[in-house]
């Protein structure tokens, strides 16, 4: 059994890329290994959030968490800031971390910049990140594409502890998946799809309503060639919609390049907007009982309390090795 940990942020609009490239990939995992997933709330603030509705979106998280298939009897579904541990190993972590390679994370780079003052969580965000992973001795974390930098950072910083300390942390490895870990923008498909791009037609969230995603799909940037074909560098609209219906209908690319051979964008189109829309039926069906139920809250207090034994047996370990506290 593998231990597996992943985590999402509390930022609304949880899209078919957040979908296609982590949580698909968490519910697949949960029967073999031992899997906790968490909401990361902390690394929400990063950035200012509304205290109300953030509370809201963490609700949201978690009922999304349930309705895409994860089961509470098989997984550890909690809120990060539920459990202390994770500030308190991120505060050793950047300790042993270097302003150097911080600040060359992509992702830093592009939230921080035009930013006339820069948050200092926002630059520590991946250390916090390292946190959330080396607290469970995880073996495995599932993400989609944009993170593997974060996961080689962790991975840095976890060898270097255990060279500098003596075995300390378990050494993690990113889990990517072939089709689904870049989705891209259904309005300029060269930058990733994202939950805070200000046009609402360049994703598809989960709860959206069948007649916006067939409006979002419908006006998805292609090309004027006209042939349906993936060719990412050349074609990176239909590439996208490829890998779109690919990962949702569970048919490989080229099999779909073959079935839509001589046959136009339109017809395409029409067919990719009734399979997401017949996939999200289910999960929207799901997510509106469980948002309203009582239990959800009873699920996330219950991972909290299994997180936070987990926790605080590496948390002494960690204080052992470093001689903190008495
Ligand atoms: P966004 O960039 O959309 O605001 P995020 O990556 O900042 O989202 P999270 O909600 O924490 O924030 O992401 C959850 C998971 O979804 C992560 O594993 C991330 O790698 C994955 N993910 C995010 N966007 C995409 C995408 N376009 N394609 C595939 N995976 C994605
Ligand atoms: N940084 C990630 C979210 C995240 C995460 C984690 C993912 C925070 N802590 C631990 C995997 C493991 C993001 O922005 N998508």
């Amino acid at each position: 059994m593998k231990r597996i940990f992943s985590g999402v942020q509390p930022t609304g609009n949880i899209h078919i890329g957040n979908y296609l490239g982590a949580l698909k990939q968490f519910v697949e995992l949960q029967d073999d290994n031992d899997c906790i997933y968490c909401i990361v709330d902390l690394h929400s603030i990063t950035v200012p959030q509304d205290p109300s509705k953030l509370r809201e979106n963490i609700l949201d998280v978690a009922a999304l968490y349930l309705a895409v298939g994860l089961d509470p009897k098989k997984t550890i579904i909690f809120v990060q800031s539920d459990v202390p541990a994770h500030s308190e190993l991120a505060w050793i972590l950047m300790c042993n971390s270097y302003t150097g390679e911080l600040s060359r994370m992509t992702q830093y780079k592009q939230k921080s910049g035009g930013r006339e003052s820069v948050p200092s969580g926002l630059f520590a965000y991946p250390v916090l990140m390292a946190a959330d992973i080396l607290l469970y001795d995880t073996d495995i974390v599932p993400v989609g594409n944009d993170q593997k930098q974060h996961i080689e950072l962790t991975r840095d910083i976890a060898i270097r502890i255990n060279n500098a300390y003596g075995e300390t942390f378990v050494v993690p490895d990113g889990r990517f998946l072939k089709e689904g870990a870049r989705i891209m923008s259904l309005d300029d498909p060269t930058s990733k799809m994202s939950k805070s791009a200000p046009n609402e037609h360049s994703r598809i969230s989960l709860l959206d309503e069948p007649s916006k995603i067939k409006k979002s799909i419908m006006r998805a940037t292609t090309d004027s060639e006209g042939s349906i074909r993936y060719d990412v560098e050349n074609k990176p609209g239909i590439s996208n919609l490829l890998n779109i219906y690919s990962v949702f209908a569970g048919i490989p690319v080229e099999k779909l390049e073959e079935q839509y051979q001589g046959k136009g964008y339109g017809e395409f189109k029409k067919d990719l907007v009734e399979i997401v829309c017949e996939s999200l039926a289910p999960i929207k069906g799901r997510y509106n009982e469980i948002r309203r139920s009582p239990e959800l809250v009873d699920i996330l207090k219950d991972g909290a309390e299994r997180a936070n034994s987990i926790a605080q047996k590496t948390m002494e370990r960690v204080k052992e090795r470093f001689g903190l506290g008495i």
